[in-house]
Parts: structure tokens; C-alpha cells; sequence
């Protein structure tokens, strides 16, 4: 079966954990414990071709604000979901910040743009303006919620489909 290394990246506390766990296990916790290092989850997902796609999930913790990316943990990543929480604005800058980063080390990979906590309505502070030019310059974004369960298997079905092109 074909495999691929998907890394989540995106500042402290914006969901990366809780996504892979809604994802990987159908779960939510509101005490879910910040990671330890680096965790590995994988998931099976089926193409439109009918063929099987196994993601191997990389979860690191990260407790900076602005985080850099280390090359251990990108090395060998076929793509990632670039994570913000749309409640804290600077943490799409910090993501587009990453992204560069990223693409410094691996290169061009697939990535989404995962915008979570999209349930938190009335918190809602991202920048229509910056998201539209993101769009315009390609960028796929993603909105989600681990919590509701919104957008995130469409989130890593998404980059899976796209890591499945280029393969
Ligand atoms: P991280 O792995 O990116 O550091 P976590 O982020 O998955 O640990 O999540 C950080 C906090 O945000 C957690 O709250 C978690 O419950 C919460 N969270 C994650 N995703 C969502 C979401 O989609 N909606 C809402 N409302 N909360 C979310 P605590 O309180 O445990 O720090
Ligand atoms: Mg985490």
C-alpha cells in the first residue's frame, strides 16, 4: 500500500493534537494532554482512484509561540496540514511564517491550511482580506473544528488526494 508522512505544523494550543485525535480516533478531549515529543498515528484513507492511501500522522509538541520547524521532524514528509486557530490571529501569520520555513527544508510539498475552531463563532478573528490572498495564490484552506468533528476529515482528505497526484 501506498504510505506517506503528513507532519502537522502550527503555533502551540491551535488544535494540531486535538485534529489528529478527532481524526484518528473520533474523539475530543477538552483535557487532552499537550504531546510529549513527537507522536505518530496512522490512517488509512481510500482515493477517488479506489485506491488505499496510508498517512502516517507526525504530531509534535511545540511550546514557543513561534516554533521553529526542526528538519528531523520534516525530514521524509510528503506533505502537512498548516494549522492556525481561527481565534488568534497572529497564529495564521505564524503558520505562513512556518510554511516558509518548511519549504525551505523540504521544499515544494502539498499542504492545507486547516483554519480550526471554526465553532468558536463569536471569537472569530481572522482576516477575510489575508485568507482571500492566500486563496488567490493557491493556497487550499480548510475550515475545522475538533471539537464539532466540522471540516477535518475533509482537511486530511484533501492533502491526502493531493499528496496522491503527485505521487
Ligand atoms: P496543539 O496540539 O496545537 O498544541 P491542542 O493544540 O490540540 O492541544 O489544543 C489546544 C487547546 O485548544 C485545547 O484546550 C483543545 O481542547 C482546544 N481545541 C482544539 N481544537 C479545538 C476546536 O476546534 N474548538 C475548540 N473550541 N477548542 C479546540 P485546553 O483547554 O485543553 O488547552
Ligand atoms: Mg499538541
Amino acid at each position: 500500500m501506498l504510505t506517506r508522512k503528513i507532519c502537522m505544523i502550527g503555533d502551540f494550543a491551535v488544535g494540531k493534537t486535538s485534529l489528529v485525535s478527532r481524526y484518528v480516533r473520533h474523539t475530543f478531549s477538552e483535557a487532552y494532554q499537550t504531546t510529549i515529543g513527537v507522536k505518530i498515528d496512522s490512517k488509512i484513507i481510500r482515493l477517488p482512484s479506489g485506491d488505499d492511501l496510508k498517512l502516517v500522522l507526525w504530531d509534535i509538541a511545540g511550546s514557543n509561540a513561534l516554533s521553529t520547524v526542526e528538519q528531523s521532524y520534516l525530514k521524509g514528509a510528503s506533505g502537512y496540514l498548516l494549522v492556525s486557530d481561527a481565534t488568534r490571529c497572529e497564529t495564521l501569520d505564524h503558520a505562513i511564517d512556518l510554511h516558509r520555513q518548511a519549504e525551505r527544508q523540504i521544499g515544494h510539498v502539498p499542504f492545507v491550511l486547516v483554519l480550526n475552531k471554526d465553532d468558536l463563532h463569536e471569537q472569530y478573528e481572522l482576516s477575510t482580506d489575508t485568507l482571500k490572498q492566500l486563496r488567490s495564490s493557491g493556497w487550499h484552506s480548510v475550515r475545522s473544528s475538533a471539537l464539532t468533528g466540522l471540516g477535518v476529515e475533509e482537511a486530511f482528505q484533501r492533502l491526502g488526494e493531493q499528496l496522491a497526484i503527485k505521487a
